[in-house]
């Protein structure tokens, strides 16, 4: 202790660290409020972390904060030590009961030259703090201020808390699957720009990925290929559990999707009694879509269905399940209606909240249900009439797999060309009169028919689903292009040392 403590003294003696300017720091999304105060805490080899130790996840942010201090920085920094510090040189994270913090995911983030404290009421929002903190150390450090290198982090206070409680993006394995390490470098690049929500979508014509104990030929055949006849590929329930838990560690809801009664293809080959579109079914390997459907007048196709939702949803923690609903093209009008109201029980029954794409709205179904807008505006007025939520995902801005421009790689192009800054300049809360009060967020679709591997997902979603993060979580006032760009750039070192292969958009004047 008193080795510490005299090196304590030695430190604040000897550095001499340049003035700094927390309010022009690359943060992304920006934050509610930041007020500088020009001087540095100096993170270094003597830092060291404390966090409450008897709020829920409160040390394990801390742990999770020092993994990725000594990633950026090659610092150990031991969080918890039983010394008792001096509140110098530290960073504490603590839960906090104050009033200021009790908004959702609200944070604060004071930096004074002796320490950092991060204060939430909650430990979502301490770590949603935590990734503030990360983007506010510099990527290098002062090699001559001391004989040990240091990090200086600018001081002031921060204040934030998003605007949207729903932040994010949909990753389809149908099309192409993709692995449980694939996965997670996804929800980490996620975390990392405060998502809290990543939309699995499961199931589709070219495959079926997670393992249903019930009905194993789902897995066996449907998830045999994918598009382009490679070979496909399924979570077993504990890879998926798996992904569930690493998730949640970050703060990140998994949402399953089953998409029905459409998009079935690869459902019902594994078991042709589903089949509802009078043909023969075979394994698909295309990427038409709106050419298969279950059979929605049979009660077998109901208890198949409801096996599947109690198995899916007993593996995950979160609220939501989702049905898909969209494009059933061959489904007679008055069969999908019968059939959305008739799964939207069984998802009601094994305690989960039904979402599905935008025309899950022409059925009677419940005001607790969630449409999820993509393409039509009549189904967002009535969602809205019928006093439901809506997440905001617009083909034409928020689809991540819509292409860059005519000349960039990978991608479709069927609802626009979305550069960088089209995906940034638009106001999801004065898109096509919605009403704010009905969106719960935002979210950012990546299919898949057209990328295959975790190189190409990164190419369509980075940089764009950066921006949609600074979207669903600043406020309109605090969304700027020419600000954005700037903060964009210097994202690069980050995604680099990330190894995210992102698109070098020629917008942006990459670092
Ligand atoms: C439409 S958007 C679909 C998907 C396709 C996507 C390709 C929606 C609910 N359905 O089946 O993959 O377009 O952009």
């Amino acid at each position: 202790v008193a080795f510490l403590s005299c090196e304590a003294e030695k430190k604040k003696r000897v550095l001499n660290l340049p003035k700094s300017n927390l309010a022009m720091e690359n943060m992304i999304p920006m934050p509610k409020k930041v007020v500088a105060t020009e001087n540095a805490f100096a993170l270094d080899q003597f830092t060291a972390i404390y966090t409450s130790e008897n709020a829920d996840g409160f040390q394990e942010i801390g742990q999770f904060l020092a993994k990725k201090l000594k990633g950026k920085t090659g610092l150990d920094i031991p969080v918890n030590v039983d010394e008792v510090p001096n509140m110098e040189g530290v960073i504490y994270i603590g839960q906090s009961d104050s009033l200021e913090l009790k908004a959702p995911e609200a944070y604060q983030l004071y930096v004074t030259p002796d320490s950092v404290i991060l204060n939430s009421n909650t430990a979502e929002g301490a770590f949603r703090g935590v990734q503030t903190l990360r983007q506010i150390i510099p990527e290098t450090s002062l090699d001559t201020v001391a004989e040990y290198k240091v990090w200086p982090i600018p001081t002031g206070k921060i204040i934030d808390n998003p605007v949207f409680e729903y932040r994010g993006s949909m990753l389809d394995v149908a099309r192409h699957f993709f692995s449980v390490e694939d996965v997670k470098k996804y929800i980490d690049l996620l975390a990392y720009y405060k998502y809290n929500v990543l939309h699995l979508h499961l199931t589709d014509d070219q495959g079926w990925r997670i393992e249903i104990k019930s009905w194993p030929k789902l897995t066996e055949i449907g998830g045999s290929t994918e598009v382009g006849g490679e070979s496909g590929g399924f979570f077993t329930q504990e890879e998926y559990t798996d992904i569930v838990n690493y998730a949640a560690e970050r703060y990140i809801t998994i949402i399953p999707e089953v998409d029905m009664p459409g998009h079935t293809n690869a459902a019902s080959v594994s078991y042709p009694f589903l089949n509802g579109n009078g043909k023969k079914v075979e394994l698909y390997e295309g990427t038409q879509v709106g050419f298969s459907t279950f059979d929605t007048r049979k009660d077998s196709v109901y208890a198949f269905i409801d096996d599947v939702v109690r198995e899916i949803s007993a593996i995950t923690p979160g609220p939501y399940f989702h049905i898909g609903g969209d494009e059933s093209h061959v489904t007679k009008k008055e069969d999908y209606i019968y059939f959305v109201e008739r799964v939207e029980k069984i998802v009601k029954k094994y305690g989960k909240r039904m979402i599905g794409w935008d025309e899950i709205v022409t059925a009677d179904v419940d005001s607790e249900s969630i449409a999820q807008f993509w393409a039509s505006k009549e189904n967002a007025d009535l969602a809205v009439k019928k006093g439901m939520k809506i997440i905001m995902s617009p083909a034409k801005k928020a689809y991540l797999d819509m292409q860059y421009d005519s000349l960039s790689k990978h991608g479709l192009h069927w609802a626009a060309y979305i550069p960088t800054d089209s995906a940034y300049i638009w106001t999801p809360e004065e898109y096509e009169g919605i009403p704010v009060e009905n969106i719960l967020g935002i979210e950012a679709p990546l299919w898949s028919e057209t990328v295959s591997n975790i190189d190409e997902v990164e190419y369509l979603a980075f940089p764009r689903a950066i921006g949609y993060s600074e979207l669903s979580w600043s406020t309109p006032e605090n969304r700027d292009w020419e600000s954005y760009k700037v903060r964009l750039a210097n994202q690069a070192p980050f995604l680099d040392r990330m190894d995210v292969k992102y698109y070098p958009s020629p917008l942006i004047d990459w670092k």
